[in-house]
């Protein structure tokens, strides 16, 4: 059954900040990244770098902003999508940003496992720069909740 345009709407808001809010209790962990487990789904996700980690950040975190994830299933389970967004994501050990710069194109394999907290880059590959990407995102739209300062 369709649910309606605006409830989706702010499902995927709801869902947003509380990835931020998981994002950032790992964060407050510090320390080097943890790998994500077998426990954690696992989705692959375009998206464009806005942001390159910062050289003192930890865990290092890349912004980037990504297509639509219509898979994405919330801790309940429940498959709720994510929406295009720009987001700051934790990136995970065996994730490396060398070579890359803000605007480049690229695939991303996105761990997420809501009983440990973990939301993480588990793995970045470059696209060619002619990758067609759908981005509704508004550019420069970073999500200050999703984008913590420390
Ligand atoms: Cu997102």
């Amino acid at each position: 059954m369709p649910l309606p345009r605006q409830p989706l709407r702010a499902r995927a808001a709801l869902l947003a900040a509380a990835l931020a809010a998981l994002a950032l209790a790992a964060a407050c962990r510090g320390g080097s990244a943890p790998a994500a487990g077998a426990a954690a789904r696992r989705y692959t996700v375009r998206g464009e770098v806005v942001a390159l980690p910062r050289p003192q950040a930890k865990p290092a975190q890349l912004t980037l902003r990504h297509e639509a994830i219509p898979g994405f299933a919330d801790a309940t389970g429940a498959v709720v999508g994510m929406p295009s967004m720009v987001m700051a994501l934790d990136l995970g050990p065996a994730a490396s940003t060398a070579g890359l710069a803000p605007g480049d194109k690229v695939e991303a394999v996105l761990a997420v496992d809501f009983s440990r907290p973990l939301v993480q880059i588990e793995r970045l590959d470059k696209l060619p720069a002619s990758t067609a990407l759908r981005l509704d995102a508004p550019p420069g739209g970073v999500d200050e909740a999703a984008h913590p300062s420390r």
